[in-house]
């Protein structure tokens, strides 16, 4: 495994010299964030975001994310030239030599919680999802402050955006997913640049509308769309974990087996109700998730790919960009790269 840690970029309150002074840290996961979704990343932009950290001795392992923009999820006429946006970017990250890509298909949302800043009582905070308070969250009149949407949304878009979902069903959003796919794929084969989708988090429908990317069966479906490495998973254990239906260790080996896995986060959720989760410190014994039975399977499969501990807690007094803070983080990297050495010797 390639321990990782993800960077936002010069606006990133950690820098690239404080994440390679985490013990066994190779890879930097980032993105360029100041390019509206559905426009062309120019190779310029990724050549000097790349010397920027390899500068700092460390190597992009990943880019997440290249967003996928609303009119190809929602398979409207525009998504042919967005479609060939995103591959003049995919063409452009492997000239760049950044092997893979993570992206996702959830419809407007991206990873939800609703409170980012939980008081746990050892004083340390998190993030939680309750599923009473999520359903009484409206987009379209409250106050929202998700962490992980594109904020730049007005409530005018909004509104337009729930109302062109509204005829959307999940077998439209698979058809659009299979459209953007059979295009997207052949181009990264031909670039060497290996995709990697992350599971819809949480795994299950939020504010009515429909998500897909929730557990085995509909990985598999991804997988079968086109049948090649070059379509892969992001095996999230926070996003799959956070549903008791999933057993996330043994997903994991699954789709290592079939050498589908091109990126992997690292995090640990306690499920406090059948919808409801806490984030947790990454060590098996502070969650639902367990954590060994996880890094097993990375090392029965020899996994080669990147890893990255995913959020963390706030401890220390740190008040960081919610779950990505320095040090909760460091801590898990610390951990995983703990149970990989203890596995790779026995
Ligand atoms: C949350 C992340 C997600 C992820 C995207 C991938 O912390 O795992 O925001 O980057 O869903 O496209």
């Amino acid at each position: 495994m390639k321990m990782s840690f993800r960077w936002y970029g010069e606006s990133d309150e950690i820098s690239l010299e404080y994440i390679r002074q985490i013990p066994g840290m190779e890879g930097i996961v980032t993105a360029i964030y100041d390019i509206p979704v559905g426009e062309v990343w120019p190779l310029e932009k990724i050549e000097s975001l790349k010397n920027t950290v390899e500068k700092a001795g460390l190597e992009i392992s990943v880019i997440e994310s290249v967003p996928v923009h609303e009119d190809i999820k929602l398979g409207k006429e525009t998504r042919d030239c967005f479609i060939a946006n995103y591959q003049e970017t995919i063409r452009n990250i492997g000239k760049a030599n950044i092997p893979v890509v993570c992206y996702n298909f959830m419809p407007i949302f991206d990873w939800t919680r609703t409170d980012l800043a939980h008081p746990l009582e050892d004083g340390s905070t998190t993030l939680i999802y309750d599923e009473k308070i999520l359903e009484k969250m409206d987009p379209l009149t409250g106050e929202l402050s998700l962490p992980g949407w594109d904020s730049s949304y007005t409530k005018d878009d909004l509104a337009s955006l729930f109302a062109d979902y509204n005829n959307i069903t999940k077998e439209d959003l698979w058809d659009n997913l299979t459209y953007f796919l059979q295009k997207v794929i052949p181009v990264a084969k031909e670039s060497d640049v290996k995709m990697a989708i992350h599971p819809d988090d949480p795994p299950w429908d939020i504010f009515g509308l429909p998500r897909i990317i929730t557990n085995q069966e509909s990985l598999e479906r991804v997988c079968q769309i086109y049948d090649s490495p070059y379509n892969g998973l992001t095996m999230c254990s926070g996003s799959l974990g956070a549903s008791r239906d999933n057993d996330f260790p043994a997903m994991l080996d699954h789709f290592l087996a079939k050498d589908r896995v091109n990126f992997i986060h690292a995090r640990n959720v306690k499920l406090v109700g059948k919808k409801s989760f806490e984030e947790a410190a990454h060590l098996s014994s502070k969650g639902s998730i367990d954590m060994k039975a996880a890094v097993e399977a990375m090392a029965k499969h020899n996994f080669k790919g990147a890893v990255r501990p995913d959020h963390g807690r706030n401890i220390w007094g740190e008040k960081g960009r919610p779950g990505y803070g320095l040090y909760d983080r460091a801590l898990g990297a610390t951990y995983l790269l703990g149970l990989w050495e203890a596995l790779k010797k026995d």
